[in-house]
């Protein structure tokens, strides 16, 4: 396949990540970005050295040239453009949630499936070495059956209620917040490494913070400069959650998900306990996975690929112990979505770690069926996927 030509719409924080990723290999054109106006979009095209800066993004989609569209708007938009791009021929990478809501994101699921072109949403902690470490010994069954998958997403940069970002708006955001943005990375992460489906949740959510004073002007999300002019932001969408889970395979678990609890910067854990056996990872501390037994003594596997299975090894990229791991993740995600590309985007040449639009319209059931649970006031609720 000749040379590819990749361009993004809504260069917001992540875009950066983007454009390293697609950089670093090597053999795809970075052909330009679209934002919300040619300005934004020429400002942040010379921040980040990418190329033209479209007029629109129906601009940038009638480009020849363009063969890949990255999907980085906030959330509202996720399913107009990437449903657009689809239809325009091009290869879609869209930031996670899908979209706003599961019938948005069943719309693209079904555009998406039968296209003949790669439909992927990155929830790019399946890239992290350890991570896939975890799901080939679980898929081995060197834990024995799991019984029990449990952990949380905490953060804290939403504690003060001077901070504010769209996420918290459901015209922007959905009518999901702290679930519906970091949430649906453990859940996808969850069962990724289980390989196992979540069937039924039991939630309770909270809003923290109910009132927020919120710069009057747009902010890059996680600035908490101040501003001399502020608003008041009533919230309605929760920034704390506690799940219990069930399992298509028997398996049991709950999480813990916040973004106002001090200390915690970025701390996604996951812990899957089998019958024999535990593993456990941790975001902030990503290049070693930990694994408890119940007859042997406890491990700590590092990310040194001789210690790797096979499917690990090759997102082992960095050298061990490598502070920017988040980053590596990110790459070996992008690169597996490149991959998928040049073999055809056919179900057969997917990369079994690389996330789709079938993953993230069940990623998109699993939430809503949280928000159902807690509007009921706390009865269990199915997850009713029909996306096979
Ligand atoms: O998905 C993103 C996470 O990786 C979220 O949108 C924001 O950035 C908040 O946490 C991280």
């Amino acid at each position: 396949m000749s040379r590819l030509g990749m361009a993004l719409v809504g260069p917001g924080f992540i875009a950066a990540h983007h454009i390293d990723a697609v950089r670093r290999l090597g053999n795809v054109d970075i052909v330009g970005i679209a934002g919300s106006s040619a300005e934004s979009a020429r400002r942040r095209s010379n921040e980040l050295g990418a190329g033209r800066a479209y007029d629109s993004y129906q601009q940038l989609l009638d480009d020849p040239a363009v063969h890949v569209v990255h999907n980085t708007t906030p959330n509202h938009l996720h399913k107009e453009v990437s449903l657009a791009a689809l239809r325009a021929g091009k290869h879609v990478i869209s930031d996670k949630p899908l979209a706003s809501s599961a019938q948005e994101s069943r719309e693209l699921f079904e555009a998406a499936r039968h296209s003949g072109l790669a439909h992927v949403v990155t929830f790019n902690y399946r890239g992290h070495a350890l991570v896939q470490q975890a799901r080939a010994m679980i898929a081995k069954g060197e834990l024995g059956a799991p019984v029990f998958v449990h952990g949380c997403y905490l953060q804290d940069w939403l504690t003060d209620e001077r901070s504010y970002s769209w996420r918290l708006d459901p015209r922007l955001g959905g009518a999901s917040s702290a679930l519906g943005d970091i949430g649906s990375h453990w859940c996808d992460l969850a069962e990724h490494v289980t390989g196992s489906r979540i069937v039924a949740v039991l939630a309770d959510l909270h809003t923290t913070v109910p009132v927020r004073h919120a710069p009057v002007t747009a902010t890059k999300a996680f600035d908490t400069s101040t501003t001399a002019q502020r608003r008041e932001v009533k919230i309605t969408s929760e920034d704390l959650a506690s799940v219990l889970l069930r399992f298509d395979n028997g398996a049991r678990g709950c999480l813990v998900v916040g973004q106002v609890l001090p200390g915690h910067k970025n701390d996604l854990r996951l812990e899957v306990n089998g019958r024999e056996a535990s593993v456990a990872w941790r975001q902030e501390q990503p290049n070693d996975l930990w694994m408890g037994h119940h007859a042997q003594a406890n491990a700590v596997i590092t990310r040194d690929p001789a210690q790797l299975d096979p499917s690990a090894r090759g997102y082992a990229h960095l050298p061990a112990g490598h502070p920017e791991s988040w980053a590596d993740a990110f790459r070996n995600l992008i690169a597996d979505a490149y991959a998928w590309i040049r073999t055809g985007a056919t179900p057969q040449s997917k990369p079994s770690a690389l996330p789709t639009f079938a993953d993230g319209y069940h990623n998109s059931l699993v939430i809503e069926a949280m928000l159902r649970s807690d509007a009921s006031g706390g009865a269990w609720q199915q997850v009713d996927d029909d996306s096979a």
